[in-house]
């Protein structure tokens, strides 16, 4: 630690003692900044990038002082000066890059990347603002800027500019670096291009900013608003910057090792992370023919350059942009797309197979199909769904491009960073080869009636239960019982994601108590969302959780049984706090929507018990765990496709037939809650679940209540209950996003390992 503490010396002219956690933070940042340029970084001949609108990388500062091997060390040699390292962590600012959990996966893969020793990057946009920062007033979701640039960062300037050409204008870019420490290994990039003049002063009240001020915009957030023309614009706008960037950087590194642009494929692989980046394909077209190389000779070497996954199958969210737009930003692309277009067209006459549709809108994943040679769904389930339904008429053309690569996540962050006390345990179980090879845990299966092994599990949860109680009254103001079941849904508020499902089986059990039907056991049911700012009916469902967080914590007859928590601003750093203390993991999507899910993935590895419906990796968490250590509810993926095929599904007749579901859905416009909400909000979502209900809510209603309701009795019976935690995390295993990279690297990207 000598040269950490020279570092005090040097910056500030003091010992460690004597500064505080601000400086030690600083300190600590170029300090590690600096032991991770040693470890040198992952190269190869051939490289992934690995390019996507989101990165949700979380803080750095502790997850790299593991991956370094210096995390103990440091705590120690802190602890030794009287500081705290956890509270040095608070210090730094979340990096906003990133939305859900598309944005968390491409940070987890990094993670598995640089440890596997594959050579790759990330490449995507340095947004200065991020997504919006989540402020609650009067119950209702406010959006403000979520700045966490300081001027001493995790970012380093690369000293690489490119020029990207926009219709009349060019835009010079700057490129900033985040290194990305394998765990043990070396590091890989994290790259991320900027704007030198976007300019933050341009944002008015709330989030609100002239959005055809491009020269200043670009970089400023995260998913513009749109809602509007000119925010769907500039969302291409900031996609071409991002992918034509991308482009010039992967062509500059291919040449410099030699490449003549025939042999691309040998040097790069694109990895297309949504539709977002779906632009690189022309793109790159167009470079290589500027540089020389035939249209169809082209076309063939980024098809075999080029792979796509798909995170969804919600038509929302498979970006289809009108010619006119397209035509607009980039009109040097438009000539490109309509031949590639045209190819498809000579070639088969279905329409649904077509990039150009008769309506001039641009399938940007049709494009990444036809161009494209792989496509993956992210869970088992999820690539069925798209084989056989959603994207059945290119995998009738093309079956060898489909496969599945189901999701997962860095045991790193995820266990090893989030639960110290859970770690250490298992490793004085197994010894750390889990750290490594995830499947080890399995092992864990051995202890299954070891009564001392149940009872530490069992403390180490009551234990971070206290740990999170802290964190809910300081984010929250709420007191919650530690000795009350943690029931935690935490993820982006959507109506697919059904946390209004949730938000009526409380408001049921609210009902029985007030009747006066006593439960068995306190429950706290904790809430993490944000919604997106023009979603209107999700933010009526936020409005819902935090009137009956208002109502439920303040009435005396019913908060020794049941408490509401909404917690605000929910992000990575607030994932990690939670999720160590969960008991009841809520993954209760309507059954084919949920593509995969990754949080099911954290809570199991952490030892909470799931209750979902057999949806996304939820399937696959049933198949490992068994049916004894999960709860599923509700209908089938194949009976909702058959609902929505049909169009037989009414929620009306669920709401006039079934009193107790009237009663719950009533609830939300009955005085109780007027008292306290706004009317306008609260109509609007009875009406929205009464006559539309597009997520079949009401559905789900009578089996979700009874298999939660199951859950939480069977929680009483603490050892039972022990056991089925053991369980899931000794089959957490198969969910390391090390092992979803290895499956990336052996079907998709084929890189060679650094030893
Ligand atoms: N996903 O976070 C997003 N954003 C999107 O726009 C589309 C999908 C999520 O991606 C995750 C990673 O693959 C999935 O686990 C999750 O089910 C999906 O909703």
């Amino acid at each position: 630690m000598e040269t950490l503490s020279k570092v005090f010396e040097d910056k500030y002219n003091k010992n460690v003692k004597d500064c505080t956690n601000e400086e030690i933070y600083h300190g600590l940042l170029s300090w590690t900044k600096e032991q991770l340029k040693g470890r040198g970084y992952q190269d190869g001949k051939k490289k992934i990038y690995y390019i996507s609108a989101e990165f949700l990388i979380g803080k750095l500062l502790s997850n790299n002082l593991i991956n370094l091997g210096v995390y103990d060390e440091v705590a120690k040699y802190l602890k030794e000066n009287g500081k705290e390292l956890s509270m040095i962590e608070e210090i730094e600012p979340e990096p906003s890059l990133g939305n859900g959990g598309l944005g968390r996966l491409a940070a987890c893969f990094l993670d598995s990347i640089a440890t596997l020793g594959l050579p790759g990057e990330g490449i995507g946009l340095n947004y200065h603002l991020g997504l919006f920062k989540q402020e609650f007033k009067d119950h209702l979701q406010f959006e403000t800027p979520n700045p966490w640039i300081e001027p001493e960062s995790w970012l380093t300037d690369a000293g690489i500019s490119y020029y990207v050409p926009f219709k009349g204008f060019m835009l010079k870019s700057t490129l900033y670096d985040i290194d990305v420490a394998g765990y043990e290994n070396k590091a890989i990039k994290l790259r991320l291009f900027d704007i030198d003049i976007a300019d933050e002063s341009i944002v008015g009240e709330g989030i609100s900013f002239d959005k055809k001020d491009l020269l200043h915009n670009l970089t400023l957030f995260l998913y513009p608003d749109d809602s509007d023309d000119a925010g769907r614009k500039l969302r291409i706008y900031q996609q071409y910057f991002m992918v034509s960037n991308a482009a010039q950087l992967i062509l500059d590194e291919a040449t410099a090792k030699g490449c003549n642009l025939h042999d691309l494929a040998d040097y790069a692989v694109i990895q297309i992370n949504d539709t977002h980046p779906s632009m690189v394909i022309p793109e790159l077209i167009r470079l290589l023919t500027e540089r020389g190389i035939e249209f169809e000779e082209a076309c063939e070497i980024v098809s075999h350059v080029c792979a796509y996954t798909n995170h969804t199958i919600l038509a929302e969210a498979l970006e289809k942009w009108p010619i006119s737009y397209l035509e607009e930003v980039v009109p040097h692309l438009m000539p490109i797309i309509r031949k590639l277009d045209e190819r498809i067209k000579a070639k088969y006459t279905q329409e649904n197979l077509a990039i150009i549709d008769k309506n001039d809108l641009v399938h940007m994943a049709h494009m990444d199909i036809h161009y494209g040679f792989s496509i993956n769904g992210v869970a088992s389930l999820h690539t069925d769904i798209l084989k056989e339904t959603e994207l059945h008429q290119f995998y009738e053309i093309y079956p060898e491009k489909f496969n599945n690569k189901t999701n997962g996540i860095t045991f790193r962050r995820w266990l090893l960073h989030c639960n110290h006390p859970l770690t250490e345990y298992i490793t004085s179980m197994l010894g750390d080869g889990f750290r490594k090879d995830s499947f080890e845990l399995d092992k864990m299966l051995d202890f299954k009636g070891n009564q001392d092994v149940l009872a530490n599990i069992l403390k180490i949860k009551q234990d971070a239960k206290k740990r999170c109680a802290e964190f809910i009254k300081a984010n929250t103001g709420e007191e919650i019982n530690t000795h009350s079941v943690y029931d935690i849904q935490i993820k982006r508020l959507h109506e697919y994601k059904r946390q209004q499902l949730n938000a009526l089986y409380i408001i049921d059990r609210y009902l029985k108590i007030k009747a006066g039907e006593k439960p068995q056991r306190p429950v706290t049911f904790i809430f993490g969302a944000k919604a997106a700012p023009a979603y209107v009916i999700a933010k009526d469902i936020i409005h819902l959780i935090l009137c009956l967080q208002e109502l439920i914590n303040n009435d005396p007859e019913v908060s020794p049984y049941m408490k509401v928590v909404m917690v605000e601003n929910y992000n990575v750093s607030a994932a990690e706090k939670l999720i160590p203390a969960c008991d009841i993991s809520e993954q209760i999507s309507l059954a084919s929507k949920e593509a995969s899910g990754t949080g099911n993935m954290k809570f199991m590895l952490n030892g909470a018990v799931t209750l979902g419906t057999m949806d996304g990796a939820n399937v696959e968490i049933s198949q490992l765990v068994g049916k004894d250590n999960i709860y599923i509810f509700g209908e089938s993926s194949e009976q909702v496709i058959n609902h929505y095929e049909k169009a037989d599904y009414c929620a009306k007749d669920f709401y006039d037939k079934d009193e107790r579901i009237r009663h719950a859905v009533d609830f939300i416009i009955g005085n109780e809650l007027l008292a306290i909400g706004s009317e306008e909000h609260l109509r609007r979502l009875h009406h929205e679940i009464v006559s539309k209900d597009w997520f079949m809510t009401l559905l789900d209603f009578e089996d979700y209540a009874k298999v939660k309701d199951q859950a939480l009795c069977d929680y009483g019976d603490r050892t039972a209950w022990a056991e089925k935690m053991l369980v899931n995390i000794a089959k957490a295993g198969y969910f390391s996003s090390d092992r979803t990279i290895e499956e990336y690297n052996r079907d998709i990207w084929h890189l060679t390992a650094e030893k």
